[in-house]
């Protein structure tokens, strides 16, 4: 994205609105990355030094309720940061609170974002990272968290959404004498449609108390972690926006989703969309030592499916965003949403065919 001059001076200006450094504003940078908010690096040159941050405008299509976001993020980067694991800190607004118009401020950490994984060590340190985040907050109330996006990861709601979506596209179109979206994706929809009885397994589990509620991220994917530019270890895990009680399944299948498929999100190449086994070993181990005596023999037992469920319920949220005219997701090409949804479903197919494997590696892991 590049910056008109008047951007760059909007953006300096709502800038001046937090509790930043003293100095000139030298540069404004747009940061690539979230498919959601939009995001950039604001730095602060003063005499001898340059202090960054990170300005970002949150989408409140998205999150409607920017109070309860904030809220939500601060109470869980308090706990975290009185256990000295590293985290996000947000800049006060000048006129108090946190948020200014529907934007906000984290302090700026010199780090490296992946966006693919290439050693096994990193995709442990990933799930050491995962693994810190949840034991962390394993004893935060889950009662002070607000739900900011009811059924975020309710797989059985995501895919009824899509075929709502899929029919209100046909109705829309009625007149036109032509269905095109709904006709392109005829085969993600029956791919869809095939794993249906998956769906409702840990939302049921949940509800049926099978599996405790606790405090979880919803968002783990690969580019939402910080790592330390010169060891690879991770340093913290930023986009807090989705804190919400949840899983802890989600957040290992989500991380497993993004961080050991072996090309990205992006790609174009349905064959190019698969698991490495290899990778999801590293990161269940490095989870373990993250989080030891976490996780209860249940939800053990549920991984694999979990592993199985994530790509599944993206490939249906993108496939729903499609079909709705592309308004959730960050779209550069018409196209990018179907694309994103067919390499999910190709990855899906993938775990599925590997699912012997994966039930193995986790009792390996676990026992
Ligand atoms: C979105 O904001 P970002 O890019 O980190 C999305 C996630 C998806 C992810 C897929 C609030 O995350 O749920 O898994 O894209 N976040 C929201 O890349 O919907
Ligand atoms: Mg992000």
């Amino acid at each position: 994205m590049a910056l008109s001059y008047m951007d760059i001076q909007q953006l300096k200006k709502i800038a001046r609105q937090f509790a930043i450094a003293e100095g000139e504003i030298t540069h404004v940078i747009p940061v690539d990355g979230g498919r959601i908010n939009t995001t950039f690096k604001i730095t602060v040159t003063q005499k001898n030094d340059t202090v960054s941050y990170m300005l970002q405008r949150i989408n409140t299509k998205v999150f409607s309720d920017i109070n309860a976001v904030m809220s939500n993020a601060l109470l869980v980067t308090e706990h975290l940061r009185r256990k000295d694991i590293q985290t996000l800190e947000f800049v006060p607004a000048c006129s108090g609170g946190y948020v200014y118009e529907d934007y906000r401020m984290t302090k700026f950490i010199h780090a490296e974002i992946f966006q693919t994984i290439t050693r096994p060590r990193d995709m442990y340190n990933l799930g050491y990272a995962v693994g810190v985040f949840a034991k962390g907050l394993s004893d935060f109330d889950v009662n002070r968290i607000v739900d900011t996006i009811p059924n975020f990861h309710n797989t059985k709601v995501r895919y009824n959404d899509l075929l709502m979506s899929a029919i209100n596209y046909c109705y829309r179109n009625r007149d036109k004498g032509t269905i095109e979206r709904v006709g392109y994706s005829y085969e993600e929809i029956c791919t869809a449609n095939k794993y249906h009885d998956l769906y409702g397994v840990i939302v049921d589990a949940i509800d049926h108390g099978d599996i405790p509620m606790r405090v979880t991220h919803n968002d783990t994917k690969l580019n939402n972690v910080l790592f330390d530019r010169k060891t690879n270890t991770p340093r913290c895990l930023i986009d807090l926006d989705t804190v919400m009680k949840g899983s802890v399944l989600y957040d290992i299948a989500d991380a497993i989703r993004s961080g050991a498929n072996i090309s990205t999100e992006d790609e174009r190449n349905v064959f190019k969309s698969l698991i490495d086994l290899e990778l999801v070993r590293e990161f269940l181990k490095g989870f373990k030592d993250g989080a030891p005596n976490l996780l209860t023999k249940k939800e053990i037992e549920l991984i694999p499916i979990a592993i199985q469920i994530l790509p599944l319920e993206l490939g249906i949220r993108y496939l729903t965003d499609y079909l709705n005219g592309d308004v959730y997701f960050h779209i550069v090409n018409s196209e990018d949403n179907h694309n994103r949804a067919k390499i999910q479903f190709a990855l899906a197919e993938d775990i599925k065919r590997k699912m012997d494997d994966i039930s193995r590696i986790v009792k390996e892991v676990f026992d």
